[in-house]
């Protein structure tokens, strides 16, 4: 059960978690919902199974540390992830979506080896990129 949704504008908006309150439950208690636009979505610590749903737009997700599972859908537009910490094994489960013209980009650091990445869907270009 959701307890905390966040929904966000139709525009592009900037939004950060600093950290979350904490919960043991294993199912998602945070949601984040990015709605239309270019968002920029910063994570920097969570506490409690958190789902970000970036949703329409060229989204960018950028995630410092989590130290619950976390899961990212980039939904449709062309997103781009930016891994740099992931506190756990299998606690950040990227899901890009649908992509535009561009394609979604996922940029993993060290730790994107303790992420998940699911199986994007046939219509999806997905590529991976080393930070420079
Ligand atoms: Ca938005
Ligand atoms: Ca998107």
């Amino acid at each position: 059960m959701t307890v905390l949704n966040i929904a966000l504008s139709q525009d592009a908006d900037i939004f950060a978690v600093v950290d979350t309150f904490a919960s043991a439950s294993i199912t998602p208690v945070i949601v984040v919902d990015g709605n239309g636009g270019d968002d920029v979505i910063t994570i920097l610590d969570t506490h409690a199974v958190m789902t970000v749903n970036a949703g329409d737009g060229n989204d960018s997700i950028y995630v410092f540390g989590n130290s619950s599972v976390l899961n990212l859908n980039g939904d449709d537009g062309d997103d781009t992830f930016y891994i740099f910490a992931s506190l756990h094994e299998n606690t950040s489960n990227v899901s890009p979506g649908d992509a535009g013209p561009v394609g979604n980009t996922i940029i993993p650091t060290e730790p994107m080896r303790r992420s998940t990445l699911t199986a994007a869907p046939a219509t999806t270009a997905c590529s991976f990129s080393q930070p420079s």
